[in-house]
């Protein structure tokens, strides 16, 4: 992986941040501000800067040039912060009700400075909370199906789809991706993390060579299939919301990719969540799953009738065609991000959080046999409803 060290990055402290954003005229200069760094995420610097005499604030995020979560060993590209500041900007042209606004970027400095979200929740805290959410996965679903379709060869001249496929070119975040999500964890590999009590499932895993030829086809998809505009990392840590608003947020690893990559992500991440629960607190996760769907296909479809550029659109079977592969392939994303979030390097604290030791240890056995099994059973599974009632024969078995 590339380090790209600018002459005049440095990263920013507390107050200097303050100093940007008034030099920016984000604020007044008479304003009083206070700033925090609130980044609890793997990757970058957040700093939250409120004026303290209406609580209007702003988001300044600054790529680090290494990944925080391991240290400087692990260096990263700024590079990402142009691309999450392109890729929001491009994912508001079609949806800008689910995406923050965007007030000003500088490449140089690796900085994005963003409309402030602290009024909603982190999904997956809501979730692990308990919280329904019950416009999450409809929003959800009309984010995935306008921002996958609109960006895809069904809907842009060919000519135009390949300078943006140029223009999100993410070698080093798509290589965390292929080996975080779809090699480490199925090798025994030193970025592996796991309980010692998971050893025999984890040794299953590595021997199952159905599995693991499942999961190289996966990542040949994930490789070459440049189909749409991903967000590339959207689990439920990159979603804000509350019960009428829903915000996606941290596109740093947008790439072309296969949709089934993205819609694959959310349902993993659905799912993590429900295995976190007792079985008569899981149906709102599978209502999240099929809602997100549904949904997915309605809008994918008036989108396509309404606006493919592909002279083959109104080919009888060729839209449902294409609707099958993205489920199907969803689904084995769905499995590989499960195992990873289990074993590998960054877990989720829907599972790490459970208490006590030994129903933690018993989820996740759980969450590595449901992983391996959609992964091996992508072809057969064909809907959400097929999907749930694999998962539940599996847990039950
Ligand atoms: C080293 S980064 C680890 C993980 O955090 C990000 O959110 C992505 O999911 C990545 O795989
Ligand atoms: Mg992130």
């Amino acid at each position: 992986m590339s380090t790209v060290k600018s002459s005049i990055y440095k990263p920013l402290t507390e107050s200097e941040a303050i100093a940007l954003a008034k030099r920016l005229q984000l604020f007044t200069e008479n304003s009083n501000l206070t700033c925090k760094e609130i980044g609890d995420g793997n990757l970058n610097l957040v700093f939250k800067i409120t004026d303290t005499d209406n609580g209007n604030g702003i988001i300044i995020k600054q790529a680090l040039p290494y990944a925080k979560v391991v240290g400087e060993s692990w260096p990263l590209t700024l590079d990402r912060a142009r691309i999450e500041a392109h890729a929001l900007l491009k994912q508001s042209e079609f949806v800008p009700q689910f995406v923050p606004k965007v007030y000003y970027t500088d490449e140089q400095l690796a900085i994005t400075i963003m409309e402030d979200l602290s009024h909603l929740q982190i999904a997956r805290a809501a979730l692990i909370e308990g919280k329904e959410l019950p416009l999450l996965s409809t929003h959800i679903g009309e984010f995935l199906a306008k921002t996958l379709f609109y960006t895809s060869d069904y809907a842009v001249n060919q000519h135009f789809k390949k300078s943006l496929v140029k223009q999100f070119i993410n070698p080093d975040l798509c290589k965390i991706t292929e080996d975080l999500v779809f090699t480490d964890p199925f090798f025994n590999h030193d970025t592996n993390n796991f309980e010692q009590e998971l050893g025999q499932d984890v040794e299953r895993i590595w021997q199952d060579q159905e599995l693991k030829l499942a999961v190289a086809k996966l990542k040949q998809k994930f490789l070459t299939k440049a189909e749409a505009l991903l967000h590339g990392d959207l689990h439920t840590g990159s979603i804000f919301a509350d019960e009428n608003e829903t915000k996606v947020i941290d596109p740093e690893f947008a790439y072309f990719g296969p949709i089934g990559f993205d819609v694959g992500q959310v349902f993993g991440n659905f799912l993590l969540n429900a295995f976190s629960r007792n079985a008569e607190n899981q149906e709102v996760l599978f209502t999240h799953i099929e809602t997100t769907w549904n949904v997915f296909v309605k809008e994918f479809s008036k989108a396509w009738k309404n606006d493919a550029a592909e002279i083959f659109a109104k080919t009888e079977g060729y839209l449902e065609d294409v609707l099958s592969e993205i489920f199907e392939e969803a689904v084995g994303f769905a499995g590989c991000e499960i195992i990873r979030r289990t074993i590998g390097l960054a877990h989720v604290a829907d599972l790490d959080t459970l208490q006590p030791f030994d129903k933690k240890i018993s989820t996740k056995q759980l969450a590595l046999s449901v992983g391996s099994e959609l992964i091996k059973n992508q072809k057969a599974i064909k809907n959400p409803c097929q999907f749930k009632e694999y998962v539940k024969q599996t847990v039950s078995n």
